[in-house]
């Protein structure tokens, strides 16, 4: 039922040169061609069920799976049965941005992503990357629940997916294996692993640094080896994922807070009927204040643990020359989402 319809999957090659990207795209290219994926979700109405699958980075008990646990719970129990969501954790299905291509040609139906990524697909989600851009998580979820948020989820829908909602992303900051960060200028002459986003490639770069855009799943090895000398994460990806064990230093700058987004392949979700397509943006809408919750819970919890781990922890407490380095990022990106930008700096205070 998914058509190979030649949507961009091309922007992923520039972050990706070389044998292996080539390898993955055509691979994928030549999935869809024959018509692959999981045909056996993707009936259309009718009563009957189906099965979707759905990728998530992330282990088992970090709080987007138990977000994503959560939506399908509900997707089941309000479409009465008819719709079961698998969720796979821990990139089984591949790391993000091959995730995106995948369920963009509807080989895999669902994904849980960051928003960094899609911005390579869907320009405005390039907005989430735009450094120092939100006060705190109260400001972003006023701007991700106001009409300019919801709209900016509807964009993803000329690339072949439709929007389910967005989860907390928590705020970026960065870690170092040698020397701390505690000012702008020591990001200088250092490599830093960045998201697949052109956005955050600047970024590092405004500040000086060498940036590196690199799979999660590599990340740890390559802190390990000395290929990087940082990168930068939300408090549970930094402890989930271990990076602590290998940059110990951890600078609370807070300089991202890069939206969550719970997303399905367009065409999966035209094969439903109406009944099964509310079922499902029900589900959505109550997994993400559930996912919020346990996300705060762990924020709290999990910078208690990395304390204890022996991490160093530089607070940021002013902002001002940070924003000030990096300006020349919302310049070159901003001009592009003026009405997101507008609608961002409305919101600013309740
Ligand atoms: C996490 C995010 C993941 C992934 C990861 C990364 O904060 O939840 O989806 O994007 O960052 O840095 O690759």
């Amino acid at each position: 039922m998914n058509t190979a319809s030649p949507r961009p999957v091309a922007r992923r090659s520039l972050f990706k040169a070389g044998a292996f990207g080539a390898a993955a795209v055509a691979g994928g290219l030549a999935l869809s061609a024959c018509g692959g994926g999981s045909l056996a979700g993707s009936g259309g109405g009718g009563g009957e069920s189906k099965t979707f699958k759905l990728a998530e980075t992330h282990p088992d008990d970090y709080p987007t799976t138990l977000g994503d646990k959560k939506f399908a719970e509900l997707a089941e129990k309000y479409s009465d049965g008819r719709i079961k969501i698998q969720v796979y954790p821990n990139a089984q299905l591949g790391e993000e941005s091959d995730a995106i291509e995948q369920v963009q040609m509807g080989s895999i139906e669902m994904t849980r992503i960051s928003s960094a990524p899609m911005g390579e697909f869907v320009p405005a989600m390039g907005l989430f990357s735009l450094p120092y851009l939100f006060d705190d998580a109260d400001h972003l979820w006023r701007f991700l629940e106001s009409e300019s948020g919801k709209k900016l989820l509807g964009e993803v829908d000329g690339a072949g997916f439709k929007g389910l909602g967005y989860f907390d992303p928590g705020a970026r900051s960065f870690y170092t294996s040698k020397k701390p960060i505690k000012a702008p200028t020591d990001v200088k002459g250092l490599k830093i692993r960045v998201q697949e986003s052109q956005v955050q490639i600047d970024f590092i770069k405004a500040l000086g640094g060498s940036p590196t855009p690199m799979d999660y799943g590599e990340v740890y090895s390559s802190l390990q080896s000395g290929l990087l000398d940082g990168a930068e994460n939300n408090e549970p990806s930094y402890l989930s994922a271990s990076h602590y064990e290998v940059a110990k230093n951890y600078t609370l700058d807070r300089h991202m807070r890069v939206a969550e987004v719970l997303l399905i392949n367009k065409d999966t979700w035209a094969g439903l009927d109406t009944k099964d397509q509310e079922a499902l943006q029900k589900a959505a809408d109550e997994a993400a204040p559930f996912q919020r919750e346990k996300w705060d819970a762990q924020v709290e919890t999990d910078l208690e643990k990395l304390r204890g781990e022996g991490v160093t922890i530089n607070e940021i407490s002013d902002l001002a020359p940070w924003r000030e380095a990096t300006k020349s990022v919302i310049d070159k990106h901003g001009a592009k989402l003026g009405e997101y930008l507008d609608a961002v700096e409305e919101l600013r205070t309740a």
